[in-house]
């Protein structure tokens, strides 16, 4: 049903939600140290839900009939300078998965695998929010700057964000 390039990059695209999940559990655990219990909470749920974008890329794939290799999971990088310096990453790096997803839309495309295509568009959609999220934040750091009051008034807010 579904071509070996397209199933070797949505195995592919499995490991990068692996990896997400990996790298915002480890960016939780870098707030957990700086005691931003909300910002840690936070990326918990973030770590949580991109285990969840990686297993329905792992169900579509035996559902197409292809099999499922799963490869190792790089360690993400486990040092950051501030909280700014933490969500620029968060940035760049979901602004990277949305280049793949549309990498593999665009060969979905060129095959005519419109199973896969139109399986992919939650994630076209997902991206989208992903993406938004990730800079409303980080702008909101911006804003704040060096000003303690206000992190600590944002990662109440962060703290705010329930389980998908
Ligand atoms: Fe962050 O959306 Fe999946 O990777």
């Amino acid at each position: 049903m579904i071509s070996d390039k397209i199933a070797k990059m949505l195995n592919n695209q499995i490991n990068q939600e692996f990896y997400s999940s990996y790298l915002y559990l480890q960016m939780g655990a870098f707030f957990e140290e700086e005691k931003l219990n909300g910002f840690a909470a936070w990326m918990k749920i973030q770590s949580h839900e991109e285990g969840t974008h990686a297993m329905k890329l792992y169900e579509y794939v035996l559902r197409a009939n292809a099999k499922v290799e799963l490869q190792k999971i790089e360690a993400p990088k486990n040092k950051w300078k501030d909280t700014l310096d933490v969500f620029q990453d968060t940035y760049k790096h979901e602004k990277q998965i949305t280049s793949y997803i549309n990498g593999i839309v665009d060969n979905a495309l060129t095959e005519k695998d419109f199973a896969t295509f139109s399986f992919l568009q939650w994630f076209v959609t997902e991206q989208v929010e992903e993406e938004s999220t990730a800079l409303l934040i980080l702008d909101k750091i911006k804003l704040i700057g060096d000003n303690k009051t206000g992190l600590f008034f944002l990662d109440r807010e962060m703290s705010g964000r329930a389980k998908s």
